[in-house]
């Protein structure tokens, strides 16, 4: 870790006032320089962590960003000390400006609370990094003392899909005006989620698709051993259920904090593997080589004159023998 971010990061941690503007300039060099977010997060298994991360997705337009700020007041409320962060990601359109604007402006009234970190995610193309991008900003807001961190993503596929399961739980949301829950909750929706909420409640068809909702559910959970996820029927705009949905929040994470926890140190310990291996794929592709050289070699294995385990064996020699040459050659010089 260089010293530049070093001391970022003794600035996040410290709880000045500074703290705010460090991790926003943290969170910056991951999105800009994801290669190097290992580099950004030295340390990282030792810094506290939020105490619970949702997911909170569904159909566009449903509602999800106005939902985030009333879940923002409520949770402010309830703990006034303790720190929110949000996360809004739009992996969908590679033009994110728009979607970004729509979903900060929502979420507006809370720029100035000193305890409210509200992020946008933005993909350069690949939905890995960008999963991984999330995992190195939550880890940031922890740092920064946010006890809950909320992501917002639209649930439109597969990659939304990938994202939301960063979180510790999720919450779907849909609304009236779209077609039936069943629609809505096509494109794994129903696979995703752990709590479900039929927002605009004030519009009319709320209470239809809410029952719809409990029918389909009902149906998909017979026969599940998870039994029947939880459901609310809220209206964002006219801030009715919130509270109800934040004791459900609340519920979920009474005696769960430490299996979430655990699982998180999991997750990272995969993702090192998962760096390690690459690094090592990335080493035996060069010993390897490419071209002709490359493919007459490769045909020895075609010819049976060597095992693909006997020809790995040769490229990791290969491979040590010519780090021991740069070594004596490093001392030589
Ligand atoms: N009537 C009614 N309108 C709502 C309610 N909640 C949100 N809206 C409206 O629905 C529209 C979309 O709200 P957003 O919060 O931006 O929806 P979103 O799901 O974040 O949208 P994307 O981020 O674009 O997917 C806005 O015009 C909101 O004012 C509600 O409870 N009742
Ligand atoms: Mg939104």
């Amino acid at each position: 870790m260089t010293n530049d971010t070093k001391d970022l990061v003794e600035q996040v941690r410290g709880g000045t006032s500074q703290r705010v503007r460090a991790a926003a300039r943290l969170m910056s060099l991951i999105e800009n320089f994801p290669e190097r977010i290992p580099e950004f997060l030295v340390g990282a298994a030792d810094w506290p962590e939020a105490r619970m991360v949702i997911g909170l997705t569904g159909p566009p337009g449903c509602g999800k960003s106005v939902l985030a700020d009333r879940l923002i007041t409520a949770l402010r409320t309830r703990s006034p000390d303790s720190c929110i962060g949000v996360i809004a990601v739009d992996p969908s359109s590679p033009f994110t400006g728009g979607a970004f604007l729509g979903d900060r402006l929502r979420m507006m009234r809370h720029a100035g609370d000193p305890n409210v970190f509200i992020r946008s995610a933005a993909t350069r193309g690949h939905i890995g990094g960008l999963v991984l991008g999330v995992k190195a900003f939550i880890r940031v807001l922890g740092l920064a003392g946010c006890r809950t961190v909320l992501i917002e993503t639209v649930g439109v596929g597969q990659n939304e899909t990938e994202i939301v399961n960063v979180a510790d739980f999720v919450v779907v949301a849909i609304a009236p005006g779209n077609g039936d829950a069943i629609q809505l909750l096509k494109c794994g929706l129903m696979e995703v989620g752990d709590i479900f909420v039929v927002n605009k409640a004030d519009c009319d068809g709320a209470a239809q698709l809410y029952a719809q909702l409990l029918a389909v559910l009902r149906l998909n959970a017979n026969g599940q051993k998870t039994g029947m996820p939880e459901t609310c029927l809220v209206s964002a705009l006219q801030r009715r259920g919130i509270e109800k949905l934040v004791d459900l929040f609340e519920k979920r994470a009474a005696g769960s904090e430490q299996v979430w926890q655990a699982r998180r140190r999991q997750t990272m310990v995969d993702e090192v593997k998962a760096a390690v291996l690459e690094e090592a794929r990335q080493r035996l592709s060069r010993v390897l080589g490419t071209g002709p050289i490359a493919t007459q070699d490769l045909s020895r294995i075609l010819r049976g004159e060597v095992t693909v385990t006997g020809f790995v064996d040769e490229l990791i020699q290969k491979m040590t023998g010519s780090r021991e040459d740069k070594k004596n050659y490093g001392q030589a010089g």
